[in-house]
């Protein structure tokens, strides 16, 4: 398939869409709108500001006070949402904890979410869904909230995973694909990138399955293909920065894999 002119100008619109965000808060979660109208994270770099779209494992260490953190907080470009509307969270399961091998382990802790008089809301026991409260999108239609996060007693020194979601106040934006926020409680960075890596293999899904419904078929293919013709950030499946016949190649590459 070869690239339409149209694709081409998305893509270079895309790219400078990638170097107007610098200048957001390094090391937050960036938040857009992705092709289907849903809120999308992605990562701001730490030291460069620069966004790499569609990611969806960050992590947080505790230890600003003793046992909390507001790091990442949420970031947007200008006009990325409606003025005036909201955005809100959802604690999806239990916090979990790494045992070396997985995060099958509900410890004893819990995560406390809370922002000025707002919450606090805590993660649940189960992985029964626990609905956050919502935040205001700026006047310019920026978003930029930082949570904090407490880590309950006994809060002991190990790597903790929470999964959250995202969704508008009124409706207008599609709730956000499941992220994750991989939390450092006084262990060692091996272990937090050992558990991190362990997410994004695991938890954060395939790349064949462009709809997020949870298996790979003909939808993810006309979907993939849409945003692709598009020029859509989310068809950087190879995440270049740019959309581009290789992730054409690295899409057909993983739809034929099965994942
Ligand atoms: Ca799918
Ligand atoms: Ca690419």
């Amino acid at each position: 398939m070869n690239l339409s002119l149209n694709t081409m100008m998305a893509a270079i619109a895309s790219a400078l869409a990638c170097s107007a965000a610098l200048g957001q808060h390094g090391g937050d979660v960036y938040l857009e709108q992705d092709y289907l109208g849903r809120i999308c994270t992605g990562e701001i770099d730490d030291e460069t500001g620069e966004v790499t779209h569609n990611t969806r494992v960050f992590g947080a260490e505790f230890g600003e006070s003793p046992n909390f953190t507001n790091d990442p907080g949420f970031d947007s470009a200008i006009d990325a949402f409606t003025p005036g509307s909201t955005i809100g969270f959802t604690i999806r399961r239990a916090l979990r904890a790494w045992d070396g091998a997985d995060f099958d382990t509900i410890p004893a802790e819990q995560i406390r979410v809370k922002l000025g008089n707002l919450g606090p809301v805590l993660s649940p026991t189960d992985d029964t869904p626990v609905t956050g409260f919502a935040l205001q999108v700026g006047s310019e239609g920026e978003f930029h909230h930082h949570l904090g996060y407490t880590l309950t007693d006994p809060a002991q020194p190990g790597i903790y995973l929470l999964e959250l979601e995202l969704w508008s106040g009124d409706g207008s934006l599609g709730t956000s694909r499941p992220f994750w926020i991989v939390f450092n409680q006084l262990d060692s960075e091996e272990n937090h990138e050992a558990a991190t890596q362990w997410v994004r293999a695991n938890l954060a899904g395939c790349p064949s399955d462009f709809d997020a419904s949870g298996f790979t078929d003909t939808d993810d293919f006309d979907a993939f293909v849409r945003a692709y013709e598009a020029g859509d950030f989310t068809a950087d499946v190879d995440r270049t920065g740019f959309v581009d016949t290789d992730d054409f190649d690295f899409f057909v590459l993983a739809y034929e894999a099965g994942c």
